[in-house]
């Protein structure tokens, strides 16, 4: 999808949630009529999730490479991304667990019992449960059962291992990259459906649940998301910054020397469509060839901060309007899918919104509830995806003094073989 339509479109679901939330509250229940185009457009987003898992994940980790030759600047490289990855989430689940912007969105009555009996499904379950339901016997019954969480840690797995099979490797890596563009192309195909299908989300969730005195409740609600998600971005981007001046030495004027990347991430809401502005800034400032080019690239892949914060915030939001307590456990599980959420998501616009089926699957969570979500992901994925190129940034410009040693010492070690000889 073109940028100029992809804007126009989330414009264009920006207008229906707007109506939608009119239409819920000035009909209330009269306007169930057309809950049918609601369940049509969520219907068509699940349709993709199990090729988009499949494809989003493999290719996400088998962008990685080699796992064994990643050597000790790659692994280093990769060992801050998760860490930060999971800074973000951390700070995402605070905020929201403070916040608790859903609590008091009354989304619909039978969604609010469903909401509790999967609470008590997934409530009773232990440690060793959970750890078990990670390994499914049967792929394709899990599948069925859109239990996704031993889906993903399967293409996990699998990814890791096609890279290191050679020539054979390469060319399901090709497969799996070409499904994930084609499966992003057909989700891009189905959000034209969007403005119509969060209208009708939109408007039958604030029917059902009486209309007018839900009206403003909902309205809230969204504003305390949005404001949860902005909240939290801003501190993991305040965060990412404290932890690039203190380990990699650099001062504040990587900040301004990196502004252009961040503008064109905020314009472009693509982190892939940015990384040539972020590499030339990078180099501009003074980073080392090999950590723009080896840093910078895999982190505009695999590391995304702002998504994968984001995905956490947006999960525990979904299950507050739907009154489901997610303990620490479930929790948990977010963590873990919203890390390989975040890894599998492109760097294109609304990517973030599509992995978010993976995560609210993967813990049992009602996707209805993505209708409100995408309502506004037209304006937070601007600013996540800034968070993410952010992310990337400070990425390179901590990994430049290793690479630097690095390479210092590869340097002098030819030196040294050079005087023996
Ligand atoms: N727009 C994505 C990016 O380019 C982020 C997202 O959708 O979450 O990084």
């Amino acid at each position: 999808m073109s940028h100029k339509h992809s804007m126009m479109i989330l414009y264009l679901i920006a207008a229906g949630m707007v109506l939608g939330l009119l239409a819920g509250w000035y009909f209330g229940e009269d306007v169930l009529v057309i809950k049918w185009i609601g369940v049509l457009f969520m219907n068509a987003l699940k349709m993709t999730i199990i090729p988009l898992i499949l494809a989003a994940v493999i290719s996400g980790v088998a962008s990685l490479g080699d796992v064994r030759k990643l050597g000790r600047p790659g692994g280093l490289t990769m060992l801050y991304y998760l860490c930060t990855t999971l800074l973000a989430i951390v700070v995402g689940l605070i905020l929201v667990n403070l916040i608790q912007p859903g609590v008091g969105v009354e989304m619909t009555a039978q969604a609010q019992s469903a909401g509790s009996s999967l609470a008590q499904e997934k409530g009773g379950q232990s440690v060793v449960d959970i750890l078990l339901s990670l390994v499914s016997p049967n792929l394709v019954k899990s599948a069925a059962e859109l239990q996704l969480l031993p889906l993903v840690v399967f293409a996990v797995i699998f990814g890791a291992a096609i890279t290191t099979v050679g020539e054979a490797g390469a060319q399901v890596i090709r497969f799996f990259d070409g499904l994930n563009e084609a499966m992003m192309k057909l989700v891009g195909w189905i959000m034209y459906f969007a403005p119509l299908g969060v209208f009708a989300l939109v408007a039958t969730s604030l029917g059902e649940a009486g209309g007018g005195e839900a009206f403003m409740a909902t309205v809230a609600g969204i504003g305390k998301y949005v404001t949860t998600v902005m909240l939290a971005l801003g501190i993991q981007a305040v965060l990412l910054f404290l932890i690039m001046l203190f380990l990699s030495r650099r001062g504040a004027v990587y900040l301004t020397d990196m502004m252009r990347a961040l503008l064109t991430a905020f314009g472009t809401s693509s982190s892939s469509a940015t990384l040539p502005i972020t590499m030339e800034c990078a180099k501009e400032h003074g980073l080392s060839e090999r950590s723009v080019r080896f840093v910078l690239p895999l982190g505009s892949t695999v590391n995304m901060n702002g998504t994968a914060l984001y995905e956490a915030i947006a999960a525990m939001f979904i299950a507050q309007i739907y009154g489901i307590e997610l303990g620490i456990v479930e929790q948990g599980l977010i963590v873990i899918t919203a890390t390989l959420a975040a890894i599998g998501a492109a760097g294109i616009p609304q990517a973030g919104t599509v992995t978010m089926l993976i995560v609210l699957s993967a813990v049992g969570l009602p996707a209805e509830g993505i209708g409100i979500l995408l309502s506004v992901d037209w304006f937070l994925d601007r600013f996540r995806t800034v968070v993410n190129v952010w992310g990337d940034a400070c990425g390179a410009a901590v990994m430049n003094r290793t690479m630097m040693a690095d390479e210092e010492k590869a340097i002098a070690e030819v030196f040294e073989d050079k005087i023996e000889e």
